[in-house]
C-alpha cells in the first residue's frame, strides 16, 4: 500500500508544473528513478539522510529509499463543489489521496491568466476551502438524514451518531475545516469514516517567482492563514525547479549554492507531505540490499514484517532490532551484538523511527 499526497489548487497555479518537477528532486537519492504511474501520478523516493549515513557504513550493492505517490489533481474552481467545471472528478480524486498539498499562486506572470483576475492569496485560499467544506457539508448532510431515518426505526447505533454529525455540521457551516474540531474517540471514529476532504492532513505551497521569493508580500499571506490550522507552508519557485529538473545532479546541485539554498523545494515538499502523514521509516539490511520502508507511526513489528512479505507477518518469531543512531555509534553489526545492543522483540513491539530490523520467521 502506498501513501499519497494529492496537489489541488485553482487553476494556474502551477500545479501541473511542480507536479513535473517533482522529477528532479532524485539528486539525493541517486539511481531512484522517478516513476510515473500516468500523466498525473507519479512516484517519488523520500529524501533520507539517515539512509545516506547508513550506505556510507555498510556500502551495499543496492540502496533502495521509501517512496511517497503524488497526484496532480486537476479541476477546482468556484461550484466544484456542485459539480462545477471537472467538480466530480476533482472531489472523487481528492477523497482518494491520504494528504492534501494545496499550491497557491504567489507570482505574477503576464502570460498566465489568473481565472480570477489577479494574484491574491487570500482569496484564492478561500475559494478552494470554500468548495471542500461545501462538499463536505454535503457528505455530513446525507449522512444525518440516513442516521435520522434509521434513529427512528430504534437503531442506537444511528442515534449516538447524530449529535457528533450535528457538531461537525456545525462546524463546517461556520467556514471551519472538518479536522480543527475536538472530539472523544467515539466521534473521530465517525469523522474518519465519513472520509471528510477537510479531516486531510493538509499543507500550503506557495508558487512564488524569484522576485517573491526575496520579498515575501504574497507568502507572508499564505502563512497568516496557515498558521492558525498549525500547517506547513513550503515556498517553491515553480518555474525555477522546473528549469533545474533540466540539470544533471552536479549542475543542480552547484544552481542551488548560487542560490544560497541547501536542498531543493521540491525535496523539501516531499519531506514535508511525509511528515504530515505520521509515517515512519525503519530499515533492513539484509543481504545486498539496504533498504528503507515506511509504515504508519504505531505498527507493530508483525505488521512490519509483512510490509516486507506477507510470509514473514504470517510466520513472525521474533525481530532483532537496533536503532540507527546507535548503530551509527558502534558501526557495525557484529560489535553492537558482542556489546549487547541488538536487542530482541517480541509480536507486541511498535516500531520506532530509525529502527533497523532483522525479522526472524518460519517459513
Ligand atoms: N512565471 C511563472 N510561471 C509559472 C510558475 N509556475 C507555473 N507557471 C506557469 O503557469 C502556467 C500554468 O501552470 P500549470 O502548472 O499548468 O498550472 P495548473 O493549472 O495549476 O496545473 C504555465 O504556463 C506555467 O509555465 C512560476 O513560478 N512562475
Ligand atoms: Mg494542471
Amino acid at each position: 500500500m502506498g501513501f499519497t499526497c494529492g496537489i489541488i489548487g485553482l487553476p494556474n497555479a502551477g500545479k501541473s508544473t511542480i507536479f513535473n518537477a517533482l522529477g528532479s528532486a532524485r539528486a539525493e537519492v541517486a539511481n531512484y528513478p522517478f516513476c510515473t504511474i500516468n500523466s498525473n501520478q507519479g512516484i517519488v523516493p523520500v529524501p533520507d539522510d539517515r539512509l545516506q549515513k547508513l550506505a556510507k557504513i555498510l556500502r551495499p550493492e543496492k540502496v533502495t529509499p521509501t517512496t511517497l505517490e503524488f497526484w496532480d489533481i486537476a479541476g477546482l474552481v468556484k461550484g466544484a463543489s456542485r459539480g462545477e467545471g471537472l467538480g466530480n472528478q476533482f472531489l472523487g480524486n481528492i477523497r482518494n489521496v491520504d494528504a492534501v498539498a494545496h499550491v497557491v499562486r504567489c507570482f505574477e506572470a503576464e502570460n498566465v491568466v489568473h481565472v480570477y483576475g489577479s494574484v491574491d492569496p487570500r482569496r484564492d485560499i478561500e475559494i478552494v476551502q470554500t468548495e471542500l467544506i461545501l462538499a463536505d457539508l454535503q457528505t455530513v448532510e446525507k449522512r444525518i438524514s440516513k442516521a435520522t431515518h434509521q434513529a427512528k426505526v430504534g437503531d442506537k447505533k444511528s442515534s449516538a451518531e447524530i449529535p457528533f454529525l450535528k457538531e461537525v455540521q456545525t462546524c463546517l457551516s461556520r467556514g471551519l475545516p472538518a479536522k480543527g474540531l475536538l472530539l472523544p474517540e467515539e466521534g473521530q471514529k465517525i469523522i474518519h469514516s465519513l472520509e471528510l476532504l477537510t479531516g486531510k492532513p493538509l499543507l500550503y505551497v506557495a508558487n512564488v517567482s524569484e522576485k517573491e521569493l526575496k520579498e515575501r508580500r504574497w507568502v507572508s499571506q499564505v502563512e497568516a492563514l496557515a498558521a492558525p490550522e498549525k500547517a506547513q507552508v513550503v515556498v517553491v519557485c515553480g518555474d525555477l525547479e522546473a528549469e533545474m529538473a533540466e540539470l544533471s545532479e552536479e549542475e543542480q546541485a552547484e544552481f542551488l549554492k548560487e542560490m544560497g539554498l541547501t536542498e531543493s523545494a521540491l525535496n523539501q515538499l516531499i519531506r514535508v507531505g511525509y511528515r504530515l502523514l505520521n509515517l515512519i521509516t525503519f530499515y533492513t539490511t539484509v543481504g545486498p540490499e539496504l533498504r528503507a520502508w515506511t509504515v504508519p507511526a504505531g505498527t507493530r513489528a508483525p505488521q512490519a514484517a509483512g510490509k516486507i512479505h506477507t510470509d514473514m507477518e504470517r510466520g513472525f518469531i521474533r525481530a532483532e532490532v537496533i536503532s540507527l543512531d546507535e548503530f551509527v555509534n558502534t558501526r557495525s553489526m557484529s560489535l553492537a551484538r558482542e556489546k549487547g545492543l541488538i536487542r530482541v522483540e517480541g509480536k507486541d513491539y511498535i516500531i520506532q523511527d530509525g529502527d533497523i530490523l532483522h525479522i526472524r520467521f518460519h517459513v
